[in-house]
């Protein structure tokens, strides 16, 4: 139902916007908010089915990515290319604000957090980006987002009160007019826009609040955003859904994290996870916008002290994919992003404290940004399938709980999605946790009737933790599957013939029936072919040997899963693509002239095989040079890619010149903190923490939010001070050490269970009416996230909560404190508010590359380690000469984790050209190996790399190895990365 040209022109009339005519079958339901929506634009629009982009009905897929976890903008378009290569159409991403308003009122987005980049990025490898500003985003950052500034804000954070509402005003307006120069309707890539993230439930305060999400919204209409808005609930509560009134958004989405985040228990998928009443749920919430699963689990995140990414993947891998993706398909989802599609690294304190450095989240591409992991390919098999089959998009789903009547078996049940263009059925284990395989067969209704599946002979198999996909009226150009029990991956129809690929698992039996009434055919031996109900029946065990069926000219490609994962069907224009079957990735593939030009990536010697080379091309390149090429007896092209490991001299790092300063000087007497800031505030804003001491001695309320932080408490003796009491929070296996001048009194080592820590420690005796200094040195492990509205989680305090000092009153103490340079005046700004903390060695820059040498001792290195607890800072210049034109090898520096040999708990700060590229908690783990990029080293020229010890107990600690470690190197064709430009060290006026 198109809404009538007068109510177009109400519309428009009273809003002061034009008027449009909408295309394709446009939404049928207007908003009731105050700001008009839908009407703004006509490129982006929908029915109950699904988008529409210019008219053309479509499936977004997409998957999730951030690009501020990847500080190497030239390497935003490897991770997009890989992307795209899957058939996925879109990404999503996350903007955090806490990176790009370190200091209220100044918005900052250039260089490794230039969004303008990036977008552009994305419209030239040609995927479409679904944007979300926040200003909330959750995403496991610090404060979920948030600035560390926020926590002197009194009001509710993510509700209306006005001093949150006014402190986003700036962020929001800056970063939507970038976001809105890049809209779809201005040629970009954004199609959509998410206000918040997943505003979906409070404690303590009026919710829904109404006011705040129109209030978002409209800050978004304000900087010129007109494309639909969309909304990620946390679960299926139709929060914001089309029709509430003020708030709503134009397409209701929600999220999904079945199997939740339990890495311990890798094997175990829990009883009743898988969604079954989501098709359901969405009729009654939002009937009339297309399904919506804005982050559907594409992996997990883990804490510190947990499993590590490898142990995850194995509890979100392929088998999840198939499983719990299939089920979404079958509860009828047009719009789906996958979180995360590639994870990266929380570099530079942006994480929040329940994750350390590593943010891989288990996702189908690796943190070092390689495709080893099979979930991706399974993902290309099933986003391949959906984009070339248009009739799911309008297909009708059905219950997805019911057995008996698809199959006689009950041990299978089947969820139908009945259409006018195919019909999908998509089957899966009745107890979905079943590692067991099951045999089965099918009664599907189809265009010739109901018919029992297979037809000539064996049964079907659904092997451990499988579901599949088969369809029926299948259309393939001229022609028509009236079945296939096999999956398909994808079919073109080339100028020659029209082909199609089907997989099916190891062994399996399957049949597929093409309408025709041909009476010849050919088949290759395996297949047991005979003419029914005036189609064409083909039977066939799956092995790994590849068979073609053919029929008049379509060519039916019949291979097993695994050597599906091995074709790639790059797009050449809108229209035509070729079928690649071959190679590591599969890039891109364009046509000039008489030449077809590959981009791709090996990581062994390979054959290609190309499938449907347009007619007048007679020449190949790969990565800009001619690769030879022969027919097959197909009539398919073959080349051999050679591949020849490089000798790769990576340096020991142990035999480089290292050079040695304390970061602790502190301690030392005489240090002169006459520059720190006093933390003499005698009141504070921060609304979740009472204040305990005399004066505040929360860090945020003197512009410290990221990284250590240091004290300074001056008093003079009484002599009858016996003992220090003290309470630290520096968040979930933060650390803290306590001097008494330069006399270690103790610390907390931190376990992964604890923000917070009591301590007393005992003091020697001390002198009347003398001078004393306490040094204090906390880990700031990332602020709270914010989660749920209303306790405002994101404002607890780091910092020393509370003290006593034994014998003498509290305000007998005056406390100095500082964090960061400048903190909220950052001294780097290329490398972002949260880059550096608060040691000696960060406030001088010392982690820089080129720092002043003179400063530094010779040294052994970290693995010569201390003697007593204290901060060592090593540097080395570390020179690479890789060949990384035709090459990407990932590097990576690896601890090795040997509690004996390291004598005491430790921590370590990873610099890498200046960029804190890890963080390393020996006590708590579980990261040893932290992934670095190209871009943040130069593979050809000189690095510094600086490593920050603090070994917390009395025998101190030293690190036991400390290496560079290379991957197996992949020949690329992605672009030449270009090393970020980032300030070197200089001397840095008033630091202390
Ligand atoms: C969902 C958040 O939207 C996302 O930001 C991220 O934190 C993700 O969780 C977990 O990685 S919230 C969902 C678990 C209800």
């Amino acid at each position: 139902m198109r809404p009538s040209a007068v109510a177009v022109a109400l519309l428009s009339a009273s809003r002061g916007c034009s008027a449009i005519a909408l295309r394709g079958r446009p939404n049928t339901l207007l908003n009731t908010g105050t700001t008009p929506r839908s009407l703004l634009q006509n490129v982006v629009t929908w029915d109950e089915h699904s988008l529409f982009i210019n008219g053309e009905r479509l499936m977004i897929f997409s998957g999730e990515f951030h690009p501020f976890r990847l500080p190497v903008p030239s390497l935003w378009t490897d991770v997009l290319e890989k992307v795209k290569a899957l058939g996925l159409n879109a990404v999503s991403i996350y903007i955090d604000w806490a990176l790009l308003e370190g200091k209220p009122g100044e918005f900052r987005a250039e260089g490794v957090f230039d969004y303008d980049a990036f977008l552009s990025a994305a419209k030239q490898v040609g995927l479409y980006v679904i944007t979300r500003p926040g200003p909330y985003i959750n995403a496991e950052a610090s404060g979920g987002g948030f600035p560390g500034w926020l926590q002197r804000v009194k009001g509710h954070l993510r509700t209306s009160d006005s001093d949150y509402l006014a402190a986003t005003d700036n962020y929001a307006s800056n970063i939507g007019k970038i976001i809105a120069k890049h809209q779809i309707t201005n040629g970009g890539p954004v199609i959509l826009y998410q206000p918040e993230n997943e505003y979906s439930g409070a404690v303590g305060v009026t919710f829904p609040n109404a006011d705040y999400m129109q209030y978002v919204e409209d800050q978004a209409r304000k900087a010129g955003i007109v494309v639909p808005f969309v909304s990620n609930d946390a679960s299926p509560g139709g929060h914001n859904a089309p029709g509430t009134g003020k708030g709503a958004v134009d397409i209701y989405g929600h999220d999904g994290y079945p199997l939740g985040f339990d890495c311990a228990n890798p094997n175990t998928w829990p009883a009743g996870a898988l969604p079954t009443n989501w098709h359901v749920t969405h009729e009654s919430q939002s009937p009339s916008t297309p399904y919506t699963i804005p982050e559907f689990q594409g992996g997990s995140f883990d804490p510190w002290g947990g499993w590590g990414f490898d142990q995850c993947y194995e509890l979100i891998n392929h088998e999840q994919e198939r499983v719990f993706y299939k089920n979404n398909y079958a509860a009828g989802v047009t719009i789906l992003s996958l979180y995360m599609i590639f994870g990266g690294t929380n570099w530079g304190n942006l994480g929040h404290p329940g994750g350390y450095t590593s943010y891989d989240y288990a996702a189908p591409i690796k943190e070092d940004r390689t495709l080893t992991r099979e979930k991706y390919s399974e993902l290309k098999l099933e986003a391949q399938f959906l984009k070339v089959s248009p009739g799911y998009l309008t297909a009708t789903p059905g219950n997805s709980s019911v057995t008996g009547v698809y199959s006689p078996s009950t041990s299978v049940s089947i969820t139908p999605l009945i259409g006018t263009n195919g019909s999908f059925f998509v089957v899966r284990h009745t107890d979905y946790q079943s590692t067991e395989s099951t045999s089965y067969t099918l009664n599907l209704p189809t265009s010739a009737g109901n018919i029992a599946i297979p037809q000539l002979r064996g049964s079907l198999t659904l092997g451990r933790r499988d579901s599949k996909i088969h369809v029926t009226d299948y259309p393939l150009g001229d022609y028509s599957l009236l079945y296939s029990t096999a999956e398909i991956f994808t079919w073109k129809k080339f100028e020659d013939r029209t082909v199609l690929i089907v997989y099916g698992g190891p062994s399996e039996q399957h049949e597929l029936a093409v309408k025709s009434s041909a009476k010849r055919w050919k088949a290759d031996s395996g297949l047991t072919v005979a003419a029914k109900n005036g189609s064409i029946v083909v039977n066939w065990q799956t092995t790994t040997e590849r068979r073609i069926f053919q029929v008049d000219d379509l060519q039916v490609y019949i291979v097993d899963r695994n050597s599906a994962y091995n074709y790639w069907v790059p797009d050449i224009s809108a229209s035509s693509s070729v079928i690649v079957n071959g190679g590591y990735l599969i890039r891109s593939a364009s046509v000039s002239k008489a030449t077809l030009s590959l981009r791709g990536d090996f990581n062994g010697t390979s054959t290609i095989e190309l499938i449907g080379v347009p007619k007048g091309v007679s020449s190949l390149t790969l990565n800009g040079a001619v690769l030879p090429h022969v027919k097959n007896a197909q009539g398919n092209w073959e080349s051999t890619v050679r591949y020849a490991k490089p000798a790769l001299p990576i340096p020991e790092l142990a035999k480089l010149d290292w050079k040695y300063v304390d970061s602790l000087p502190e301690i030392k007497a005489g240090y002169d903190d006459s520059r720190w800031v006093t933390a003499d505030h005698k009141t504070s804003n921060n609304t979740v923490q009472p204040l305990r001491t005399p004066t505040s001695l929360f860090a945020s309320d003197y512009g410290f939010h990221t990284g250590a932080l240091l004290y300074r408490g001056h008093f003079t003796a009484s002599g009858s001070e016996k003992s220090l009491y003290i309470s630290t929070q520096g968040g979930s296996a933060f650390g803290s050490s306590v001097w008494l001048n330069d006399t270690f009194l103790g610390s907390w080592t931190g376990t992964d269970a604890s923000s917070a820590h009591n301590a007393t420690y005992t003091l020697p005796n001390l002198a009347a009416g003398k001078p004393y200094v306490l040094t204090v040195l906390i880990d700031n492990m990332g602020l709270d996230e914010n989660w749920v509205v209303g306790p405002d989680e994101m404002k607890h305090p780091r910092g020393i909560l509370d003290y006593e000092l034994t014998g003498s009153s509290d305000s007998a103490i005056t406390w100095k404190i500082t964090g960061n340079l400048g903190g909220e005046d950052y001294a780097d700004k290329t490398r972002g508010p949260l880059n550096e903390g608060g040691l000696f060695v960060e406030r001088q820059g010392y982690h820089l590359p080129d720092p002043p040498l003179r400063d530094f001792a010779p040294s052994g290195g970290p693995t010569s380690g201390l003697d007593k607890p204290g901060v060592a800072f090593y540097a080395a210049q570390l020179d690479l000469a890789l060949p990384s034109e035709t090459w990407d090898i990932p590097l990576s520096f690896v601890f090795e984790n040997n509690t004996a040999k390291a004598g005491g708990a430790y921590r370590a700060w990873l610099y890498v050209n200046g960029f804190q590229f890890g963080r390393y908690v020996s006590n708590v783990g579980p990261q040893t190996v932290f992934p670095v990029p190209e871009g943040i080293l130069n593979y050809k020229g000189s690095n510094w790399i600086g490593l920050a010890v603090w070994a917390l107990e009395s025998g101190g600690a030293r690190v036991p190895g400390f290496t560079l470690q290379a991957a197996n190197p992949v020949i690329t064709g992605r672009d030449k990365v270009q090393v970020v430009d980032a300030p070197r060290w200089q001397v840095r006026r008033g630091a202390y």
